[in-house]
């Protein structure tokens, strides 16, 4: 598994990976606002548990999910139609931290539970049209870190990165078009995980920036 990562001097790591953009910034949030961050989202987020269609049969996707956003910003995810609920203060807050960090506008998120390690996330790109041709996507992680698998589509070629308790990753560029990302189900892993990936989705509805 290939894995180089270049540090700079604000902690901030910018993976060395083929077609890619991908930026990683640990230590984004201090540990007292990601606890904060993960009771209140846990507590107050609409979470849900849709399934999927595989082969004709319906399974219980594995972990909890919850999609906020403008009220324009109509998404289907693994074939699942998710209407955006309302920004809450919180998840609005923490768009705007996001949008000054990666200099783009976001118009919803989607939130996902990883009760524990049992919950996982396959393999997939985010590469939706409604996304965009280059889509820039950031990612806050809060609560237990978990492994982000990169796989390239062409070469194979493998990586990954621990996501930390408070941590920010922004991948844009080629990154959608070119690899694949997920997060394996973990034996080891007891303590549950929320993460928020915020997009951009282009809608009919939007007025021209
Ligand atoms: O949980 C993660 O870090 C990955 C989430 C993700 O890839 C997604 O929501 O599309
Ligand atoms: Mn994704």
């Amino acid at each position: 598994m290939q894995q180089s990562v270049f540090f700079d001097n604000q902690g901030c790591h910018t993976l060395n990976m083929a077609d890619a953009d991908v930026i990683f910034l640990p230590n984004w949030l201090t540990k007292a606002a990601a606890d904060n961050a993960f009771t209140e989202l846990q507590d107050t987020l609409q979470w849900r548990q849709d399934t999927i269609k595989l082969y004709g049969k319906e399974h219980l996707i594995p972990r909890l999910q919850a999609w906020y956003g403008d009220s324009h910003a109509q998404y289907a995810y693994s074939g699942v139609a998710l209407a955006p609920l309302p920004w809450t203060s919180c998840v609005s807050e923490l768009k705007a931290q996001c949008e000054a960090a990666a200099q783009h506008r976001f118009n919803s998120v989607l939130a996902n539970w990883y009760r524990d390690g049992r919950d996982s996330m396959g393999m997939h790109s985010d590469d939706e049209p409604q996304l965009g041709k280059q889509p820039v996507i950031a990612s806050v992680s809060l609560g237990a870190e978990r492994k982000l698998l990169f796989k390239h589509k062409q070469t194979n070629v493998k990586c990954s990165i621990v996501l930390t308790h408070g941590s920010l990753l922004i991948m844009a560029g080629k990154t959608q078009q070119c690899w694949k990302h997920g997060i394996n189900k973990s034996k080891r892993i007891d303590t549950g995980r929320i993460n928020l990936t915020f997009r951009h989705i282009q809608s009919a509805l939007e007025s021209p920036l």
